[in-house]
Formats: structure tokens, sequence, C-alpha cells
């Protein structure tokens, strides 16, 4: 895409470092910039609308969620803000349900004793975990199009699955699954997974309160936002065995993570890679660009992101 990019004619291209670049290098590349192409990592604000000055047209967030964008900045600078909606739900969902098998069948804690030295005296006992495939409830809290592709991928697990979804009613049905109350979800579902971005009404929507009413022995998974979850109450709920284990891909105050949330065993971690699949990388990237040439050219955005 960059490639293609840069064989233009009319476009010069300032691409940074394969790192993220440090704040003020980021201010003073997207100085004088008609288009910038950013991601997750990069604080989308008001003094980065000051230093881009009155040319920026167009930020294109390589990724659906967009809580690193001020939104309501960007209007007032009259920018047009876009992200990659559509292109990684199967990535992400596939992501979600590795995470899954990973903490139900213990998959690193599988691997991490076979890597130490510890013998190893085969039993019947020895790392047993839900059977996510007998029948088990799978709960997926925000069913749009990533909550959508993990249920498919659940019902073919043989799991029962419901949904909660406050743009939803409770009793409809989406797809075949059930949308229910959040807290009919909790106290019913073996597997919680959480696809809700991050807005002030889901910023630590699983707290104390919300983790007591999961079932005793269930799992939590995590691939949305950090911010979703209470990671102290969480540390607390594995710690006291409510919860039986979690797969976290999203921290809170990233790239900081938690070293409690590493520490424990029953909990699995990735580095915010549910989305990092090689053809979705090059469809985000193709969609940011395509927004950009989109706008620069005069057309409405592909896939601008909601008004505030
Ligand atoms: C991205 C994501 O990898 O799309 C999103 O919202 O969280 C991930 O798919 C990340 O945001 C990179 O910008």
């Amino acid at each position: 895409v960059q490639r293609e990019l840069e064989a233009r004619e009319d476009v010069t291209v300032d691409v940074g470092q394969e790192a993220p670049p440090s704040r003020s290098e980021l201010l003073a590349r997207v100085a004088g910039k008609d288009a910038a192409i950013v991601t997750l990592t990069e604080r989308i604000d008001e003094e980065f609308f000051q230093a881009a000055g009155p040319g920026l047209t167009v930020v294109a967030n390589v990724a659906v969620g967009f809580d690193n964008i001020d939104r309501q900045a960007a209007e007032h600078h009259g920018v047009i803000v876009t992200n990659t909606p559509g292109v990684l739900d199967g990535a992400t969902a596939d992501h979600t349900f590795a995470l899954i098998l990973a903490v139900t069948r213990r998959i690193v804690e599988g691997d991490r004793f076979l890597h130490s030295d510890q013998p190893w005296i085969w039993g019947p006992r020895m790392l047993v975990g839900l059977d996510v495939s007998a029948g088990a409830v799978l709960g997926i809290v925000g069913l749009g199009r990533i909550g959508r592709a993990v249920a498919a991928r659940a019902a073919a697990f043989g799991m029962r699955v419901i949904a909660a979804d406050s743009t939803l009613s409770v009793g409809q049905v989406v797809d075949g699954v059930e949308v229910v109350s959040l807290e009919d979800l909790l106290a019913s579902s073996d597997v919680v997974t959480l696809h809700v971005p991050l807005l002030p009404s889901t910023r630590h929507l699983i707290n104390r309160r919300t983790l007591a009413q999961m079932r005793p022995g269930s799992y939590l998974i995590n691939c949305a936002r950090g911010g979703v979850v209470d990671e102290e109450a969480l540390i607390e709920a594995i710690d006291s065995g409510h919860l039986r284990g979690a797969g976290i891909d999203t921290f809170d105050g990233e790239p900081r993570v938690n070293p409690e949330l590493l520490a424990r065993p029953a909990i699995v971690c990735t580095p915010h890679t549910a989305s990092a699949g090689e053809a979705t990388r090059d469809r985000m990237g193709r969609l940011a660009v395509d927004n950009v040439l989109a706008v620069l050219n005069g057309r409405p955005a592909l896939t601008p992101v909601p008004a505030v």
C-alpha cells in the first residue's frame, strides 16, 4: 500500500520508522500535512490539530476503535476522521477464540510446564479445564460486527451463545443469538467475551460488582479495550477463585501492562494483537489509504467515524 502511494505523482509520503514516533516527532511530522494516517498509539487531540495547521483535512485511524481521537477537536478544526470497520472482524474473532481455548484448556500453562524442569508424570487430572464444546455458554457483550463473528465461531464449536447489547432489545434474536440483559448474561455464561467500544458508559463495565455477578468458575475474555475492565477487580476475582481464568489482549494505560496480570498463570495475555493477521493488516492499511485519497480528491470518506 505504501509503495503504491509513493508511486503516485500527486502524493508525497512521509512515513515514520517501524516504531511509533515520540510525541514531539509526531507533532513535528504532521506540521503542514494534508492528511495523516495514524494508529491507536497516537493521541489525536487539540495539540495535534494545532501542530498540523489549517491544511489538515483528514485523519485516517488504522483501527476500528477511535478512542485515541478527540472527535470534538477534529470537528472544531474541520478535519474528517475515518476508521477501518469490517475488515478486521474475522481476525479479531479468531484471536478471541484462541484466547477462549487458551484459558479454558490451559494451553499456556501446559507450554510453560513443559519448558520448566519439573518432572512430567502424566495424570488424568493434569491441566484439565472446561470443555467448551460440551454445551458451555458463551456470553458476548456487544453484538456488533466482531461480536457476531465470534458468535459464528462459538456456534461451530457447539457452544450456546447469548449476547447483551445496549443498542438491542432484550428478547431480540440476531443471527440466531438471543439478546439478554447484561445481568442475565453474567449470571448464565461460562465464558464472557467483551466486544464493546470504550465510551464513558463502558469504562469499567466489568468491575467488582459485575464480576461478582459472573458464574463462579467462569472466564473473562477482553479483546475490546483495556479500560472496559477494572483490572484490580479482575485480579481479585482470579485470586479468590471466583473466576477460573481470563484472556486479555488490551490493557488500561497501554503500553504499560499491570505486572500483577502477567504474574497469574490463569491469565493469558497478548499485546493488543487481536487483529494482527497479515491479510487483515493489509486490508486495514488499504482502507485507511483509500479514505485519505477519497477525501483529498473531494469525494466522501468511505468509512467516516460517527459524529460526536
Ligand atoms: C488495532 C484495534 O490493531 O482496530 C482496533 O480498534 O484495537 C486493533 O485492531 C490497533 O488499534 C492498531 O491501531
